[in-house]
C-alpha cells in the first residue's frame, strides 16, 4: 500500500493519525450531539499546520505537496468530517483560490492569517436558487466610484458564520453569463454581511453552515481575484482542489468504517462465536476493504497529477465520485456489521453515514461529477443544446 510514500509523507501521516486519535475522535460525538462548532479544536488543527498545508512557507503555510495534504485530510476525515470540512474549505477552496488567482499583495494580506487560523474563510458560491448551475449567479455586483457594492443571498456556506474573509461570487453583467462573473474578496466585519446559522442538518452537525444575506456589501476596486469575468474559472479551479479534499476525507470515513467493523466483529459474540468468524460478516469487511483501497488509490492518483502539474479535473472528479459514494456504502455496511448497536451513537458508524451523505451533494453532486467525466471522455458537453 505504501510503496509510493516517502519517509516524510509517512511521518506526516503518522503525526496526523495520532493527532486525530488524541484530539479529534474524543470530541466528535459530543460536538455532533450538541451541534457545536468547536473553535478550540479548530485552533489546535491550525497549530498543527493543517490549515493551508499546501500554501508555501513564505505565506505562512506548511509548503506540503497535494499527496501529503491528502494523507492529512484522510486522517482528519476518519476522526470527524465536520473538522475535515474546516480544513477542506480553508485550504482547498479559500487558500488555493488566493494562491492561484491572487496578486502578491492579496496573498500577503490574507494567506498568513488563514494559515495560522487567525481568520477563517468561506467560499460563497451556492445560492438558494443556484446549486449545480453555478454559472447562473443571482447575486449582483455593481461598480461605484470607490469600488463594488454586492447584493444577493448565499446558501449552505460552510464557515459563513465565523469567516472573516468571504470569497463572494457575483454577476457583474448578466448579459455575459458565466463570463460576467467575478470573485470578490469580502471582509465580513461590515453591517451588510448578515449570516444566519443553518441547523437541523442530517450530518456535519459539528460544522458551521450559514445562509448569508448580502445587503450593499462593499468590496474594494481591486478586491477581486483575477479580473472581471474570471469568477467562474476561479470557482471551477478551486473546486478541483476542494473535490480532491472531500474525496480524501471520504477515504478516512471508509477506513474508519473498516477499523470499527473489524474491532466490533471480533468483540461481538453470537451463536457462541465471535461474529468475525462468520463468512457473511467477513464478506462485508472484505467489501469495505476493497472500497477503501480503491478510493485511496484514486485520490493518490489525483494528488500525484496535481503535484506534477498535469491536468487533473477528470481524475479529481473520478476520485470524488467514487470516494464519496464508497463512504456512504461503507458506512451503511459498517452499521450492518454493528447491528442494533450501530444505530445509536455509542459507536461512530451512524455518524459516519450521516456525515458521508452530504459528500455526494456538496462541491458538485455525483451527477455533476459524471457529467464532467462523461464530457471529457466523449468530447460532448451535455449542457450545450445540440
Ligand atoms: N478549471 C478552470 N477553468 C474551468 C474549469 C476548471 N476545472 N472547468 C471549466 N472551466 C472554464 C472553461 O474552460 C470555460 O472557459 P471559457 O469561458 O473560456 O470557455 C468556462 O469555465 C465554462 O466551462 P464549462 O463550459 O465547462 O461550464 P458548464 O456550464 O458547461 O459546466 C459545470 C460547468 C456543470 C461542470 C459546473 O457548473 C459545475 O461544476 N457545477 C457544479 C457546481 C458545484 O460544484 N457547486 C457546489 C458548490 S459547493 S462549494
Amino acid at each position: 500500500m505504501d510503496f509510493e510514500l516517502t519517509d516524510e509523507q509517512r511521518l506526516v501521516r503518522e503525526t496526523a493519525r495520532a493527532f486525530t486519535d488524541n484530539e479529534i475522535v474524543e470530541r466528535a460525538r459530543e460536538n455532533d450531539r450538541n451541534e457545536h462548532f468547536d473553535l478550540e479544536l479548530v485552533a489546535k488543527i491550525a497549530a498543527q499546520g493543517y490549515l493551508g498545508a499546501i500554501v508555501p512557507q513564505q505565506y505562512g503555510g506548511a509548503g506540503l505537496d497535494y499527496l501529503t495534504y491528502g494523507l492529512i485530510v484522510e486522517q482528519i476525515g476518519r476522526g470527524d468530517s465536520a473538522m475535515r470540512t474546516v480544513v477542506s474549505v480553508q485550504t482547498s477552496l479559500v487558500c488555493s483560490a488566493l494562491l492561484r488567482w491572487g496578486t502578491e499583495e492579496q496573498k500577503q494580506r490574507y494567506l498568513p492569517k488563514l494559515c495560522s487560523g487567525e481568520w477563517l474563510g468561506c467560499f460563497a458560491l451556492t445560492e438558494p436558487d443556484t446549486g449545480s448551475d453555478a454559472a447562473n449567479q443571482r447575486t449582483r455586483a455593481r461598480r461605484t466610484d470607490s469600488g463594488w457594492v454586492i447584493n444577493g443571498a448565499k446558501m449552505f456556506i460552510s464557515m459563513g458564520n465565523h469567516a472573516k474573509l468571504a470569497l463572494v461570487f457575483a454577476q457583474t453583467d448578466p448579459e455575459k453569463a458565466h463570463r460576467g462573473l467575478a470573485c470578490f474578496l469580502v471582509e465580513t466585519d461590515q453591517p451588510g454581511y448578515q449570516p444566519q446559522e443553518v441547523h437541523h442538518k442530517l450530518g456535519l452537525r459539528g460544522s458551521d453552515t450559514a445562509a448569508i444575506s448580502l445587503d450593499d456589501v462593499e468590496a474594494a476596486e481591486d478586491g477581486m481575484l483575477g479580473e472581471i469575468g474570471d469568477g467562474f474559472k476561479v470557482a471551477m479551479s478551486s473546486l478541483d482542489s476542494g473535490r480532491y479534499s472531500v474525496a480524501a476525507g471520504c477515504v478516512g470515513i471508509c477506513q474508519g468504517c473498516l477499523d470499527a467493523s473489524i474491532k466490533y466483529s471480533k468483540e461481538r459474540q453470537q451463536f457462541g462465536r465471535q461474529i468475525a468468524s462468520f463468512q457473511l460478516v467477513q464478506e462485508m469487511i472484505a467489501d469495505m476493504a476493497l472500497e477503501t483501497d480503491a478510493a485511496r488509490m484514486l485520490v493518490w492518483r489525483a494528488g500525484y497529477l496535481k503535484d506534477h502539474g498535469k491536468p487533473n479535473t477528470t481524475e479529481t472528479s473520478i476520485a470524488k465520485l467514487f470516494a464519496t459514494e464508497a463512504a456512504v456504502r461503507c458506512a451503511n455496511q459498517a452499521i450492518q456489521v454493528h447491528g442494533g448497536s450501530g444505530y445509536v451513537d455509542d459507536y461512530p458508524v451512524e455518524r459516519y453515514l450521516r456525515d458521508a451523505r452530504v459528500t455526494t451533494l456538496y462541491e458538485g453532486t455525483s451527477q455533476i461529477q459524471k457529467l464532467i467525466i462523461g464530457r471529457a471522455l466523449t468530447g460532448v458537453n451535455a449542457l450545450i443544446p445540440a
